[in-house]
């Protein structure tokens, strides 16, 4: 593999929404990061994850040419021109035997905004197809279509991370920041320094919980009671802002008297939380001049996730601090672009510029930035799961791309997503090495990564920075947008799908975004580079971009925020005598989602090189398990081995387990693919399952 010569190139961690900056020098070969200390983010702190990232770029494993699968049912190195046509030709039939829709895409979160961007418009213009949608449905979901529905917008944080030093007390609900995205607690840190409060509500004790000043352990599933129930005591303590719900929202009458159905003892039945806390953690709320409330997946991942969120966004709505100095809610976005990987057109229902595909305006306006007829846009498809579940003869989809996603191991009731792509007619594959998912493809395509291409990324802030390219990428390697180009040209679509670079594809992004709620219209590279990145929206060239918002109303079209008044439900499966225990999935510090990259890296993997499920020593002991015993976790849709970890950071009933390992590792054979009825989030975090002792 050969690489271009050593230069230092400032740019961006591949892995998590953060989106550390970093320097890269030497060869590729033996590429040397660094934290980048003028990035005003992470200041030069970087995590583990980070300081290992560019390993993967020489690995052996790296995918350098096409692989198409041949006559005997082997993967084998093929040209481009092979590739190509073969998923031409595969696309072409299943579009003329069983119309456009019969060809789906699958994208992903990592990807830059102008990929994301360039996926979007290649389904809808290059093959007509309404059936794209993409991870970050498995990820934030929920709190966009919640921030959407109460506040107008989704900007995962509409404030940038040094509001949280300000804040007197932080709610952080069902987030492991410090495993998760550590260098963001060194704003912690800094908060606590100057006597900020941090409450965390996780079902375990984590790093972070044990960070906090106080550790809220509910039972999975139950953060909307747990919400409910904070209302209830601010409203009969009288430590909620009238002015602030009169003047700036609506509906707050019917929350009232929902929140009044949740008194403590109930509250605390339900959720585990003892009613001393509770009543502590409201009046640390109720009397703090600044407060935020953040969510991560923990309350997001359910089929009550929306409702999740409405709950807490009512918290922040009801104590008035929502667009407030150093407050208000946020949402802690994931992915490395899982914010502008949201916003540009690869969602099931979605234009570029957040525009909705079933809206008129919105496709006439983008129907004319691409020259292309507005009557021939498809409209909305399927949302992420509901596409994967609708794969081969049954649902209609026959034909299926993925590009940065690796469903075998990240997807729901991974039985049936295994059935499901079985049943495809056909598959092709965008990845840096060959992934479980690629394991099953017809044709493979090796795609550059992260340090050899250029773009540009959304951080957790909604700030937009830049990725740069340190190397060329290796030889017979194309980048995404390259790859897509080729495609449409084969399409006879190539009209759409010439640009001079990845900055010719943001030019078209800005325009077809422009006058959007995400609008990078006055963006440019430029910009970003003299700025250390622009905040959207940014209206226009000379508009300095939006580090805050709600200062003064809310993109509603009253301006007013709204309250929702919505009840709990049970999660979806709960625990009975045949699956007695709750299962919920997450993350672990070393490995990166379903572990394609960090599974590869010999330093992770001293750290992780297992799942490990941990389970309270007293539900160990009535299973007659030790630590270190290997079991197999069972629920109604499959079952994994793992390791036993006894821990008391866990509750009694419940079982962890991370979702990073495949094949009989995999968390995601439990998983419960319930979805929520809004945002279509599957329900990761909350099933039943049993322990089965080998
Ligand atoms: N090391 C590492 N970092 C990552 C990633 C990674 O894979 N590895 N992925 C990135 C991505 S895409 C994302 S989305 C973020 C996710 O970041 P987080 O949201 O921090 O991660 P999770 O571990 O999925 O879930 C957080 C916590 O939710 C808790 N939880 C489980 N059930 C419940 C519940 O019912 N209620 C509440 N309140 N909490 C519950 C879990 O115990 C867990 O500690 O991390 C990003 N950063
Ligand atoms: N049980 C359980 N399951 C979960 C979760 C959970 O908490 N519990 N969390 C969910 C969440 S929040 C998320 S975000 C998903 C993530 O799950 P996945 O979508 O599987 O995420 P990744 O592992 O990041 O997959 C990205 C794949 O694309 C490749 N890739 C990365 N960047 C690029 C690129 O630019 N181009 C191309 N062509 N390929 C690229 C990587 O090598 C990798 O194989 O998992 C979800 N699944
Ligand atoms: S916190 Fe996220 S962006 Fe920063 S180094 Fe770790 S994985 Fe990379
Ligand atoms: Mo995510």
């Amino acid at each position: 593999m050969t690489s271009t010569p050593q230069r230092d190139t400032a740019t961006h961690c591949p892995y998590c929404a953060f989106q550390c900056g970093m320097r890269l020098s030497g060869p590729r070969e033996a590429a040397v990061v660094d934290g980048d200390e003028a990035f005003p983010v992470n200041k030069g702190a970087l995590c583990i994850k980070g300081w290992t990232s560019a390993a993967p770029l020489a690995h052996p494993d790296r995918l350098l040419s096409p692989l198409v699968r041949n006559g005997a049912g082997e993967l084998v190195p093929s040209t481009w021109d092979e590739a190509l046509d073969r998923m031409v030709e595969a696309f072409r039939s299943a579009r003329t035997d069983y119309g456009a829709d019969a060809v789906g895409i699958f994208g992903g979160g990592s990807l830059t905004n102008e990929k994301a961007y360039l996926l979007g418009k290649f389904a809808r213009v290059a093959l007509g197809t309404a059936n794209i949608d993409y991870n970050g449905r498995f990820c934030m979901s929920s709190a966009a279509a919640a921030s959407i529905r109460a506040l107008g917008i989704d900007r995962g944080l509409p404030f940038p991370l040094e509001d949280i030093v300000g804040a007197e007390v932080v709610l952080l609900a069902g987030s492991n920041v410090a495993e998760t995205m550590p260098p963001i607690m060194q704003y912690f840190e800094a908060q606590h320094a100057s006597g900020g409060v941090l409450v965390v509500s996780d079902p375990r004790r984590t790093a972070t919980a044990a960070a906090a000043d106080l550790h809220l352990r509910l039972t999975p599933g139950t953060d909307a009671v747990l919400a409910n129930g904070l209302l209830h005591l601010l409203i009969r303590d009288n430590l909620i802002d009238h002015d602030y719900i009169r003047e700036r929202t609506e509906g707050f009458e019917r929350v009232r008297q929902i929140a009044a159905t949740y008194w403590p003892e109930r509250v605390e039945r339900i959720t585990g939380i003892p009613e001393a806390e509770l009543l502590q953690t409201a009046r640390l709320l109720g009397r703090a001049k600044t407060a935020m409330i953040l969510t991560g997946r923990g309350a997001e991942q359910q089929a009550q996730g929306v409702t999740n969120v409405l709950s807490c966004i009512k918290l922040a709505l009801a104590l008035g601090k929502v667009g407030r100095p150093n407050s208000g809610y946020g949402c802690l976005t994931g992915q490395g672009n899982g914010q502008g990987g949201r916003e540009h057109g690869q969602k099931a229902d979605q234009l570029p510029g957040y525009r909705l595909i079933a809206d008129p305006a919105a496709r006439q306006h983008v129907a004319a930035v691409w020259d292309f007829p507005e009557e021939e846009l498809p409209g909305p498809g399927k949302s992420a799961y509901e596409l994967l579940d609708s794969l081969g003869p049954e649902g209609g989809i026959r034909s299926l791309l993925v590009l940065g996603s690796n469903v075998m191991v990240s997807a729901p009731h991974g039985n049936n997503i295994r059935e499901r792509l079985e049943a495809l007619d056909f598959l092709a594959v965008s990845d840096f090495f060959l992934s479980e998912t690629a394991l099953l493809a017809d044709v493979v395509l090796p795609s550059a990564q992260w340090a050899e291409e250029e773009g540009t990324m959304t951080n957790l802030e909604g700030r937009v920075i830049r990725r740069r390219r340190a190397y060329d990428p290796p030889e017979g390697v194309l980048t995404d947008l390259e790859l897509l180009e080729r495609l449409a040209a084969r399409l006879g679509r190539e009209r759409w799908f010439t640009y001079t670079g990845p900055e010719a594809v943001f030019e078209e992004l800005r325009a077809a975004s422009a006058g959007g709620v995400a609008d990078y219209s006055g963006i440019t590279y430029e910009k970003i580079e003299t700025g250390q990145g622009v905040f959207w929206p940014c209206p226009s060239v000379d508009h300095p971009g939006t580090p805050r918002l709600f200062a003064e109303s809310f993109p509603t079209s009253s301006g007013r925020a709204r309250f929702h008044p919505v009840l709990h439900r049970s999660p979806a499966e709960e625990p009975d005598e045949d699956f007695p225990l709750y299962l919920t999935t997450g993350r672990v510090l070393a490995q990166y989602q379903s572990g394609t990259q960090t599974r590869r890296i010999a330093e992770l993997e001293g750290m992780a090189s297992e799942p490990l499920a941990e389970i309270n020593p007293t539900t160990a002991e009535r299973y007659g398990l030790s630590d270190g015993d290997m079991l197999t976790l069972e629920t109604r849709r499959g079952a994994a081995r793992v390791r036993a970890r006894l821990t008391e950071a866990i509750r009694p009933d419940t079982v962890f387990t991370p979702f990073h390992w495949p094949n009989e590792q995999s968390a995601n054979l439990l998983t419960n693919p319930a979805l929520d009825p809004t945002s279509r989030m599957p329900e990761f975090k909350v099933c039943a399952v049993r322990i089965v002792k080998e």
